[in-house]
Order: C-alpha cells, then sequence, then structure tokens
C-alpha cells in the first residue's frame, strides 16, 4: 500500500502556521514600514543560485518553510545502503539548514536546504521550495505542498516508517540575525512532527559552524546509518531493539560532532605530507629535493572574511596542537598508525580578520580581494598581507583564493617620500584547479592507474581564457558548466570519475567518484600483497630495482588516499582545499607561491555589476557563454568585441547574466590588455542598461 507523505492533519496544521506568519508579516510591515532589500519586487524571494538570500528582515516566514521542508526531507527519504524501495532500508535519514549568505554584506541572510547525502537540495524541488516559501493564500500553499509532494519519493508503509525519525542538523555563520533565524528554521522543522504524522522529528543544533561542515555532519550522519546496517544485516540474530537503537545514535553522534571533522581533515593532512620528509632526505626529484632542502614554506596568513572562518580554523590549529602533545608524551608514537604530528614548519597559519574585526566581509574575504584584485583593506590587517603568503576565504568559508602582494620601492625614488609599488598576484579557482588536477594527474600516473580513472575539471564562463588555453595545451580535458557550485559540481560528477571544479571565486572540491575510490583502494591491497609475496620471492640481487619500483608506486597509492581524506567528500570547503593546497605545496617541494602562480598568466578581466529595472529579461545559453534575450544584446556585444580591432580571434571575451543572488546583472569581460578591458566593459554595461531597461 502506498502511503501520502504528509498526512491531512499535519498539512493543516502547517497551512495553519504560515497563514498566521503572513499575518503577522503584513501588520509587522504596516507598523515598522520597514525596508527590505529582497532580491525581487514584492517581497518576491526567488530560489537564487545557492537557495534563498535577501535582508535578513524578510527571512523569518521563509525560515520556518525551509525548516518544515528540511523535516520533509529527513523524513520521506532514505540512506543509499538500500535497493530503491526496500523495506528492510534503513528507516530514518538527515536533512540540514544552514543559515548564511556566505560572501554577502552583513545585513543580508539566506537559507540553504542539504540533502540526505550532504548535498545542496537538488535542483528538481527548488521550483516547489519557491512556492512553499512564497505562497500567501491557503490555496497556494496547498498548490505549492501538492507540487512538493510529488517529488518526494513513495515509501512503502511498513513498520520502521511508524517510528521514523527526521534528524535535521542546523548550522549558522556568524550573522547577528542567524540565532533568530535558526530557532525559526527549527519550528518549522517540528511542525512536521508528531502523532498523526507518524514521524519524531530530531533537531541538531551545531551552533556556529562553517556551511562545509554543516554539510559534513548530514553526510556523515548519513555514512553511519548505512554502515550500521550494513553491520546489523550481517549479524542474523535480532539483538534487543533498544539496545540496537542506543548503539546507532551513539554513532551517529561521534560522526557527526565537530571533532569528527576535523580529525578526518587533519589526519588525512598529515599522512599526505608524511612522505614528504622521508623524499626530502632522498631528494628522489632533484628539483624539489633541493629546493625542499633549501626552503621551508613560509607561513600562510589566512584572511577570514570577519567571519565563521577564523573559529574554525582556530579549532582546527588547536587539534594540531593537542596531536603535538600526545606525540611528544607518547614515546611511541612514531611507530603507531597515526602519522606523524604536525610541528610549525609543516603547518603554519596566521589567521586574520576574525568575527569581533568588523562585519562579515566588509573589505575583506575572498570575494573582496578576487573581484577588485588587492588585499583586504580592514583597519587593523591592511597593510599585515605584503609580502606574505595569504589566502582569503568567504564569510561562510567555503571559497578559497590565494594571493601575495608584493611591495618594493619605486625606482629613482628614496627616503620618507618614496612611493611603494605593489604588484598584486592571485591564484584564484582555475589555478587551484590546475594545481590539484596536475598533482592528482602526476598521482595517478606513479600509481598505475592513468588509463583506468578518468580525470578533468568542471568550471564556469567566468573562467579566465588564459587557464582553459593552458588546460587545452597540457592535454587536461574540460568543461564549461553555469555559475552555481551545484551546476559545477554536477558536471564533474557527470564528466569525470575524478572531477576537480572549482568557481574562479574559488568554489569547488575534487570530487573521487564511489568506483575511483574502490579502484583506489583495491589497487593499494593487491599492491601490499604483491609486496610482501615478492619480498619472499625474489633474489638479493634484483631487490634494489624491485623495491624502488613498487614503493614508487604504493607511495603514488597512499598519497592518493591521504587526498581522499583531506578532502570534505561532501561539499566545497575552504578549510580542506587549505590543507589540501598546503599539502601539495609541500610534496612539491615547498613550491614557491610565484612559480605556482607563474604556471600561465591570466588575461586581464573586469567584472562589474550593472543594476535595471527587472534583472530576470536577461535569458542566456551556452553554459551562460552568449545571451538569447533581450533581443540584439548578443549581437550589439558581439560588435562591440570588435571594437579598434580588424582580428577576430583577438583574446577577448564578454558575457553578461543575471545574478542569482543580487538583484543586478553581472558583466564580464576578458581582453589581452586591461584598457581595452575597461573600454570594453564600459560599452557593455550601456548596452545592458539600454537593453534591460
Ligand atoms: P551569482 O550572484 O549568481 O553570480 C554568486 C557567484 C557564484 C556562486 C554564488 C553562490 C560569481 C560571479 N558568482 O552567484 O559563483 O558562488 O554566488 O554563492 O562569483
Ligand atoms: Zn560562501
Amino acid at each position: 500500500m502506498r502511503t501520502k507523505r504528509i498526512d491531512q492533519d499535519t498539512r493543516r496544521h502547517f497551512i495553519r502556521l504560515c497563514l498566521l506568519s503572513e499575518e503577522d508579516k503584513d501588520r509587522r510591515r504596516k507598523e515598522e514600514n520597514e525596508e527590505t532589500k529582497c532580491s525581487s519586487s514584492n517581497n518576491y524571494v526567488s530560489y537564487g543560485t545557492a537557495g534563498f538570500r535577501c535582508h535578513h528582515a524578510a527571512l523569518d516566514v521563509i525560515a520556518f518553510r525551509c525548516g518544515f521542508i528540511a523535516s520533509c526531507v529527513a523524513a520521506f527519504s532514505r540512506t543509499n545502503a538500500t535497493n530503491n524501495n526496500s523495506n528492510d532500508a534503513p528507516p530514518f535519514t538527515a536533512a540540514g539548514i544552514c543559515v548564511t549568505a556566505s560572501h554577502n554584506e552583513a545585513s543580508d541572510n539566506g537559507l540553504k536546504i542539504v540533502d540526505g547525502h550532504g548535498n545542496v537540495l537538488g535542483e528538481a524541488y527548488e521550483h516547489a521550495c519557491e512556492m512553499i516559501c512564497n505562497a500567501k493564500t491557503e490555496a497556494q500553499l496547498e498548490n505549492a505542498l501538492d507540487c512538493f509532494e510529488e517529488k518526494l519519493p513513495f515509501l512503502e508503509t511498513s513498520r520502521e516508517d511508524a517510528k521514523k525519525t527526521a534528524v535535521v542538523y542546523f548550522g549558522r555563520d556568524t550573522r547577528e540575525s542567524g540565532e533568530r533565524l535558526v530557532e525559526k528554521a527549527k519550528e518549522g522543522a517540528r511542525a512536521l512532527g508528531g502523532r498523526s504524522s507518524g514521524v519524531a522529528v530530531k533537531i541538531c543544533d551545531r551552533g556556529v559552524v562553517t556551511t562545509p561542515m554543516l554539510h559534513y555532519f548530514v553526510y556523515a550522519h548519513g555514512k553511519a546509518v548505512e554502515a550500521f546496517y550494513e553491520n546489523n544485516k550481517q549479524q542474523e540474530e535480532k539483538n534487543d531493539e533498544d539496545a540496537t537503537e542506543r548503539s546507532l545514535w551513539e554513532k551517529i553522534d561521534a560522526a557527526t560532532q565537530e571533532l569528527a571533522y576535523f580529525k578526518r581533515l587533519a589526519v588525512g593532512y598529515l599522512s599526505l605530507i608524511e612522505e614528504d620528509e622521508e623524499k626530502k632526505k632522498k631528494g628522489k626529484n632533484v628539483v624539489e629535493g633541493l629546493r625542499a632542502n633549501a626552503t621551508t614554506l613560509p607561513p600562510l596568513h589566512i584572511d577570514c572574511a570577519n567571519g565563521v572562518g577564523f573559529v574554525a580554523f582556530e579549532k582546527l590549529m588547536a587539534l594540531f596542537d593537542v596531536i603535538r602533545e600526545n606525540s611528544s608524551s607518547s614515546e611511541n608514537s612514531r611507530r603507531s598508525a597515526t602519522p606523524t604530528p604536525p610541528t610549525t614548519k609543516e603547518i603554519a597559519l596566521v589567521l586574520k580578520n576574525g568575527p569581533n574585526d568588523g562585519p562579515v566581509n566588509l573589505n575583506c574575504g575572498s570575494d573582496f580581494v578576487q573581484k577588485n584584485q588587492r588585499a583586504p583593506e580592514t583597519p587593523s590587517t591592511r597593510l599585515s598581507f605584503v609580502n606574505q603568503r595569504c589566502a582569503s576565504v568567504d564569510g561562510d568559508c567555503d571559497r578559497l583564493v590565494y594571493f601575495s602582494i608584493e611591495e618594493g620601492e619605486e625606482e629613482g625614488k628614496e627616503g620618507e617620500n618614496s612611493s611603494k609599488k605593489q604588484n598584486f598576484m592571485l591564484c584564484d579557482g582555475d589555478k587551484l584547479s590546475i594545481l590539484i588536477a596536475f598533482f592528482l594527474i602526476e598521482q595517478l600516473f606513479l600509481a598505475g592507474l592513468a588509463h583506468k580513472i578518468s580525470l578533468g575539471i568542471a568550471h564556469t564562463a567566468y573562467s579566465n581564457g588564459a587557464f582553459t588555453k593552458f588546460c587545452e595545451k597540457n592535454g587536461v580535458e574540460t568543461v564549461c558548466a553555469k555559475t552555481g557550485v551545484k551546476n559545477v559540481h554536477k558536471a564533474a560528477e557527470e564528466h569525470f570519475d575524478i572531477g576537480v571544479y572549482f568557481e574562479s571565486n574559488g568554489h569547488g572540491t575534487a570530487l573521487f567518484s564511489d568506483e575511483a575510490v574502490k579502484v583506489i583502494e583495491k589497487e593499494l591491497v593487491d599492491e601490499l600483497t604483491r609486496m610482501s609475496v615478492e619480498q619472499h620471492l625474489r633474489k638479493e640481487e634484483e631487490k634494489h630495482i624491485q623495491s624502488v619500483i613498487l614503493t614508487t608506486k604504493l607511495k603514488a597509492l597512499l598519497t592518493l588516499k591521504a587526498t581522499i581524506q583531506t578532502i570534505n567528500p561532501a561539499i566545497g570547503d575552504a578549510i580542506s582545499s587549505v590543507l589540501l593546497i598546503e599539502g601539495i605545496l609541500r610534496k612539491k617541494g615547498n613550491m614557491p607561491f610565484q612559480e605556482w602562480h607563474a604556471m600561465y598568466r591570466d588575461l586581464p578581466t573586469k567584472q562589474t555589476k550593472v543594476k535595471v529595472r527587472d534583472r530576470t529579461v536577461i535569458e542566456c545559453f551556452d553554459s551562460e557563454r552568449k545571451c538569447l534575450k533581450p533581443e540584439g544584446l548578443q549581437q550589439r556585444m558581439d560588435e562591440i568585441l570588435l571594437l579598434d580591432s580588424c582580428v577576430k580571434n583577438n583574446n577577448r571575451r564578454a558575457f553578461v547574466r543575471p545574478s542569482g543572488t543580487e538583484d543586478i546583472v553581472r558583466v564580464y569581460v576578458e581582453a589581452s590588455d586591461a584598457e581595452t578591458c575597461e573600454k570594453i566593459s564600459t560599452k557593455v554595461e550601456e548596452a545592458v542598461i539600454e537593453f534591460c531597461n
């Protein structure tokens, strides 16, 4: 028998609460005559590039409804460990709500819904979510819920369903409005719980955490449930049910704590750099060996956007300290299975721009640095980034860019009046992709897996033309997707076994398919077995040659395994990316920033925002590289690109698209020199205003 997913009583209860909040909203608006900056007129908040986002004052109602949506997602989906509709499926899984507005200004906030796998809630739900969140009347709510229910999977009625627990994880960034909105979202989540729905809603509030941490908790929950049921299935005789359930909750609880997250990443990083010391001693690769012997990697100064990243990085550093202390107090630690603990030489981070230093993202953070191509300009840290190795994350710590500013005396001038000449160098998402992809390609090759595992890079239209050319020249496959992590993630997943993806703004990661992980793990086991067998069989004189070959392969496999562990498997994560990049740079013999930056030279670009009456009149195609509407705009842009130039292939590129997170149109221009870029950009902006108003 098929069950209706949300029962009638719960539906009525939810609609009643929504209508009350609508009345409340109207009254408050009249009383306060408040001015909110929603992404559209009429207080309609659309489901943007990354969920709902606008001025915090307009989000209470949306938070409540998103809470309910998340509860339903948790209650009516199941873990992977099952065959579609099977009744022995784990009876409960989780979802998450992240209250954050990422790189937006402090007065904004937003809601991201995380699905049971720790991913951003699928595109299929977006329209229904938008309907639910904007419905104002009973009829609209009924209609929106019908539409939403259609997307939820049908479940067979079973004993487990009757005692189903929907777990919803909550997390928020450091914005002042966050706590209030989390409480609203919890109310919404609880609206599903009750006798009529047969669902018990369990709230797990993880407080102030980075967005990727919240994603990880939901992912880890699902994995813990899967592992537990796998294990239980194998033990034929049934244990005491209550004890079994208690034990499951203990496992879930341990796996979804901050400590579990930080431990995974820290241990991954330590395993990744483990080989480094040995390699340095042996000097296997001449260039890297010499460089490593002569240098150490200077500390990394991290601009934390005045946000949650600061808090999280502090916790990571504290864990490294604990590992360090434990290891020095334990004589046997070197022989134990835990990797060698870090010394400050192995991981040295200097944290700047925390939540107490100013409003989140104000004149700092990765968006400021990447879009303005200059260092953060917070009063306390302005100068402290000069002549350092630096990185910048955004307000919720899922984006990362590296940069460096070299400052020297201007030629011909000395003393007090001399002005300093600054050279700003940025390694954005494109260069993160390149470094990670090239490193993994090398490891796959050394591990003898290059023919078995495909690797490529997914990117967006915002990637620099020099980047795509560089990939092409080096035989690295690329695929262009629409803006937004969900799109690039999907493209990376669909096209490659290992899909490295970053938006230029530093949003991204390396995705290993389950199959790729299996192949690597199997190869590792096979290799270890082969080595131990051969150790017995081979003759003394062959020993040396054999062991060199096997060691190279084994090390590459161990490196790949460590890389997988260092990466947050749920979503792009700036903390995880810092560890991965720092690990790779160390393994490359302390590769200097300048060398990484010089792998290819970016074409000058210009990104601007244009305010128009209704940005949705713009419709794009070809992964947003071209626009279809308004009619005539693309043709005008094509003409502008030919400005003062008789060559067609002149390195020039321009595109426009409506932002999914702000009420503006984004303009992107790229050309061989900054002056042309500037000229073209002004003309394209004028064209947008002309065609869109
Ligand atoms: P919009 O506002 O749709 O351009 C921005 C970023 C995206 C993504 C989202 C979500 C740019 C040009 N766009 O989207 O890459 O990060 O925010 O945070 O940086
Ligand atoms: Zn972000």
